[in-house]
Order: C-alpha cells, then structure tokens, then sequence
C-alpha cells in the first residue's frame, strides 16, 4: 500500500495565479514571463532535447573545448553521459568569468552567527582566494581525480574549498558537519580521501562545536588521510597535530602562483555526496561536471528569476545537495550573490531570516518547510517587523509543505505579492524536477506543480508497475528519461545504482516518493513510499538508525519508524527490545540516545524510545513495520491484515505502551 497526499478538496482547488507577483526584476522582463512561455520552451525540451539543451549551454556555461555529443546513454542501461567530449571547469565558470566582468560584484554575503559581523567578498576577492586554496590542495600532491573531504561549518571558505578541489579536478566529499566523527569517518574512508579541510570550531546559535576534536577522533580510523587543512573560525586552542595540520591562512598566504583552471572532461566527476538509502550504508553519489553544472545554472535562473544583480539566500547547509546547487554552484555560475548563512533562524530571535533579508536587500529566499512551520508558531510579530520589499521569489524545499505554511510564507513573508515556489527534487538528481516559474505559474499551496524543463514525470501503480496515464492519478512517482544533472552511479557500487534507481521499475528512475496529479495535471508530493524518513527536510533510513541502536549492548532488537511531527514534518520512532535480564530504566535509554548520536550524529536521536517486550513479526520472523508505524501514528483501529503475524496478542501491550509514551 502506497500512502499519497490526502489533500481536502478547498485545498486541491485554492490558486494564486502568478500575475499576483508585480515585483518585477529592475530593467528586465522576468526569464519566463508567461505560462505559455514555459509550455513552448517545455515543448522543445521534451521533443528536440539535443536542441534545447545545446541553445541552455550556449547561454549558460563556457567549455574551453566543444562537446561532439549532447547525450548519450540510457535509464535502463545507467550508461547515462552529457557533453561527450567537451572540456569545462566549474571554477572558471563561477568564479574566473565574473571575475573578469564583473570583479567587484559580491560573490558571497558570510551573514555570520552573531548579527552585524557580515563580510563581503567580490568575485575578484574569491577568485583570489579559490586560486590559493587550490595551490595548497596542490602542495599537498594531490592530482585530478583524488578525493577531498570538506567538514566545515557554513562559512564562505566551505565555498571556497569546494570551489579549488573543482579548479584542479579533484572530487570533493561534503561531510554536514553536524554528523558524528563514526560517520565522518565512513565517509572519508569509504570515498578513499587523503585529505581533510576542517576548522577549529564551528559556531551556531551561540553554542560552540568542536568541529576539530571529531575530525581529530574520526581520523584515529581513517588512514589514508595524509594532511588536514584547518581554518580558523573562533581562533580556539585546538588539538594540532605537526605534519599532518596545516593552517588555512598560513597556507595560503603562501601562495604566490595563479592556478589556472585544470581542463577536465565533461564527465569527469565533481563531487561525492553521501545520502540515506532505505538500507543501513549511506550511498555515495556520484554527480559529474558538465551536466550538473549546467542542471544547476539553469533551474537557478528559471525556478528563482535569478540575473546578475540578485541577491539569493538559500538557508540550507553546504553538507546537503541544496547548498550545493543552490547555495553555492547555481548562483556563483550565474554571477549573482550568494549569501551564506551560518546562524540559525530562531538566534538571537525568531526575525533573524528576515532581518538578514532587510540588512542585505535579499532578492530571493530559499528555506525549508521545517523552518516555515517553526517560524509560523512562533507569531506573525517576527516577519512584520521588517520591511522584506526586495523579495521577488520565496521558495521551499526538503519535504511536502502543507497548505497552511504556504500560505503562511506567501501571505506573511511575502506580503501576498511574491511567488512561493516549491521545488521538489533529491540528492540524486542535482537540480530540480518539479517546480512552478515564479511569474508564469499559476501555484496551488502545497503542490509543486508542473516538471522542469527536460523533465518527463510517470505515475506508475506500485504494485504493479504499470504506467497511469490518465491526468488524475495516485501512485509511485518515477521519471523517464535521463536529465544533465541525475547522478551517474553510486561510488564503488554500479549495480546497487542501477537495482535502487533504474531497475525498480525498469527503464524508469525510481525517485521513491508517492504523488498524485489531479485533473489539472499539478504534482503533488507524498512522502517517501520505502523506509527513508525525512526529519527537518533531512533523509535518514530506518535501516541506518536501527544498526546505531543495535551498537549499544543492552540492546537485542530494533525497529525504527517515522511519526508526523508538525514543526519538523516526521520525527524519528525508536521501538527496543533489550536483551534478556535487562529491564527498562532511565540510563539505559539514555545510554542508547547517546549510542545513536555518537554512530551517526545529534540529528538522528530518536524523539520517543519505547522499551518493548515483543516485536511484532511475521511467522518467519520479520519484524512487520506497517504495525508499528499505524500504532505510532494512533491508528491501531487500522491494523489490516494480521493473518501472517505470529502473535497478535502482544498488540494489546504495545498499544498501551505507545499511549503512554506520546
Ligand atoms: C533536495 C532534497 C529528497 C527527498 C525527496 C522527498 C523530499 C524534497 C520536496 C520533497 C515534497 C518537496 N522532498 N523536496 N517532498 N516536496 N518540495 O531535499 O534532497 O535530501 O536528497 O531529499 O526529500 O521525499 O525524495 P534530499
């Protein structure tokens, strides 16, 4: 059985036609202006793709060789490749040509924890320092195709690191610097990096992290890392360890040389980005040059209306794909300024976002549904305070957002004149699938309306597989065929790409969402139809948490599930059985949080542990989930079929537990 959006019919039929929006860009008509606009480029897209995406590269990205092939390859075979042939640097093209047009627009506004200690850096300054920081990569022997893992706390040198390793060809690994030193450590190893760019501290809301002391504890395990550059954020004594540690500052001071940009092959891989699966081991993907670059450029400029001029703010951090693409690659290869947000939107109080937007005249703002909802309790007072005239687009990302946040961001914060825009979209694909276009779309709260250009959306039947072709349809959402920007493969582990993606359902990639489109052909997302659970817009497998349980030694058995949460979209459900003798008390628990937060790192602690006596399970003993899942959620009237159970009696016990501990 599928869970879909149940959306209430006032919901399904509200509208706000993208006319509303009269916040123009300065001196320009927007990019895409008209619904019919979108349809004709979307036309083309889907019927002579060679085409279009030859005419979008022409206007948005500088190859220093010409491609003899726009694409190549297939869904089914995973063999899939963009701009055969052409030689590119990412680098060059976010940084080396505006700073040659424009060298003192600002590249990135660093809005710093404590408010009014921003700094500014003009796309002379960065290209300055991207040349530094790739010398000393350099220095270090590190040649194209050799990993860099990059755990920094959001600061604009996170940027800029990601922005050298691509100057030379190297492969970067960004690491959420909020995961634990266990987790840091598979990720360095299991990318096979030999070095680690770090800093001393990270600061966040006024709280201190010891970003140092976990790479310091995570590389005891890791071997093959050779040098660790460190930057200094707090200026803190920190653990240095001579020969190995190297000082950011120092470093690149010494730096005389310019580093030209390595000419790399189209797909030559960019970065590594690690994401949860539905089975315990987090997936490396694999994202290459040119296509994601160009993925990233284009659906900056069309889903945000972005030109040079605009100041863009994405809240997510650099450690998920959205700071990735839209936080750092999309607008810096646009020429825009990118501000890097390295607060939180409740410190010192609930109007932090907005004033941020007031101090640096944002233009347009990209946040998570999570921050909206929390926001949104918290009292209109916050956002009306402030004057945020220069929003011309708001955009949500990470999760379904409910009607309500939307029309709470749309009515509040953009002051019933602004386009919300909802972009759905994943890890794997690199930019986004589904989206309206601020000034042409007309938006429905809560849905993320019609596919981007290149895109071509399926609705199949979970069950069987079958293609619904009928404009109103309900099932598992899949698309059919490759884009610039999809993930080419998993590190190290091709066939794992193709069974989870490309052969779920064969010759569609499986994105793993359910949706339904109603009788106007908009999308409307679900939620996750496997075992991901998406907490604040975060992904994590039950599978990977359930193994961090089972590391504590008091600890038999486990079952994880995710339980709505209406801050935080899902909050994560931990069952335990312990082993036999033990009985539940307060410092077992505790002991098991801190096992969790210790294996994979504070954003997987678990918001309810229950201490069960029995699992429910199958007569083979599989644990059975859907149980578990419908008593957490308060619908144990809606059990269904429990003919394979083994023991239906334990229910009666679990239910009262469940009770108690909600
Ligand atoms: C970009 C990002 C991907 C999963 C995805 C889906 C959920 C993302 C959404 C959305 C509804 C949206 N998701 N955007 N659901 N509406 N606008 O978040 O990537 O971390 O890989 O997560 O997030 O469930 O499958 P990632």
């Amino acid at each position: 059985m599928v869970v879909v959006f149940e959306a209430t019919h006032e919901q399904l039929t509200a509208k706000y036609p993208a006319e509303v929006n009269e916040r123009y860009p300065k001196g320009r008509k927007p990019w895409i202006s008209s619904i019919e606009q979108y349809k004709t480029m979307y036309d083309q897209s889907i019927n002579d793709p060679d085409t279009f995406w030859k005419e979008r590269a022409d206007e948005l990205v500088e190859f220093f060789s010409p491609y003899h092939t726009v694409s190549s390859g297939t869904i089914d075979k995973g063999d899939i490749r963009w701009f055969d042939g052409g030689k590119i640097n990412v680098s060059y093209n976010c940084v080396d040509r505006w700073a040659k047009k424009t060298p003192d627009a600002v590249a990135i506004i660093f809005e710093a924890d404590e408010p009014g200690q921003a700094k500014y850096i003009t796309y002379k300054e960065l290209l300055d320092m991207v040349s530094k920081a790739a010398g000393t990569l350099r220095s270090f022997g590190l040649k194209k195709g050799d990993t860099v893992a990059i755990y920094m706390p959001m600061v604009p040198e996170a940027a800029v690191s990601m922005l050298a390793c691509s100057r030379l060809g190297l492969v970067h690994n960004v690491v959420f610097a909020g995961f634990s030193a266990n987790s840091l450590a598979e990720r360095v190893n299991d990318s096979k990096a030999t070095v680690v760019i770090t800093a001393d501290q990270g600061l966040r809301g006024g709280k201190v992290i010891q970003t140092k002391a976990i790479v310091d504890e995570a590389l005891k395990s890791c071997p093959g890392v050779k040098n660790v550059l460190v930057f200094k954020r707090t200026g803190a004594q920190v653990n240095f360890q001579e020969g190995r540690d190297v000082w950011w500052d120092d470093a690149l001071n010494q730096q005389t040389e310019f580093v030209e940009p390595v000419h790399v092959e189209s797909e030559d891989p960019l970065f590594i980005l690690y994401t949860s699966g539905s089975t315990g081991k987090p997936k490396g993907l694999v994202h290459t040059t040119a296509g994601y670059l160009l993925g990233a450029a284009m659906t900056s400029r069309y889903t945000f209306d972005l030109a040079q001029g605009d100041v863009f703010c994405c809240s997510a951090d650099v450690g998920w794909i959205t700071g990735h693409t839209y936080g750092v690659y999309g607008p810096l290869s646009l020429g825009v300024t990118t501000v890097i947000f390295e607060s939180l939107p409740s410190y010192p109080d609930a109007s932090r976002f907005w004033q941020t937007v007031d101090t640096h005249k944002i233009t347009q703002f990209y946040t998570a549904p999570t921050a909206i909802r929390a926001l949104r309790r918290l009292g209109d007072q916050f956002v009306t305070s402030n004057d945020l005239s220069t929003l011309r687009v708001i955009g949500s990302v990470g999760e379904p957002i409910n009607p309500e946040a939307w029309c709470w961001y749309r009515t509040v914060v953009g002051k019933d004149s602004v386009s919300v825009v909802d972009t759905y979209w994943q890890t794997e694909n690199g930019s986004h699938l589904l989206t309206p276009m601020p000034f042409a779309t007309t938006t429905k709260p809560g849905s993320a309306t019609f596919p981007m250009f290149g895109i071509v959306p399926a609705i199949l039947d979970a069950n069987s597989g079958e293609e619904l072709t009928s404009t109103t349809a309900k099932g598992v959402l899949c698309i059919k065929r490759p884009w610039p920007s999809i993930a080419r493969t998993i590190l190290g582990d091709h066939q794992r790409y193709l069974a989870t993606y490309m052969h779920a359902y064969k010759g569609y990639y499986f994105t793993g969402d359910g949706v339904l489109r109603d009788e106007e052909g908009y999308y409307w997302i679900g939620g996750r139809v496997d075992d991901v659970i998406n907490v604040s817009g975060h992904r994590m497998s039950t599978a990977e948490i359930e193994s961090a349980i089972i590391e504590n030694e008091a600890v038999a058995e486990s079952a994880v599930v995710g339980v709505s949460d209406d801050i935080t979209g899902q909050t994560i459900c931990a069952f335990v059985l312990l082993q036999s003798g033990l009985k539940e008390s307060d410092e077992i628990k505790k002991s098991i949080i801190a096992t969790v937060r210790a294996e994979i790192g504070p954003i997987a602690t678990p918001k309810y542990l229950i201490i069960l006596d029995d699992l429910p399970k199958t007569r083979s003993g599989k644990i059975i989930r859907r149980v578990l899942r419908k008593v957490a959620a308060g619908e144990e009237d809606q059990l269904g079929d429990l003919s394979t159970m083994s023991d239906p009696s334990i229910l009666a016990g679990i239910v009262s537990k469940v009770h108690s501990a909600f």
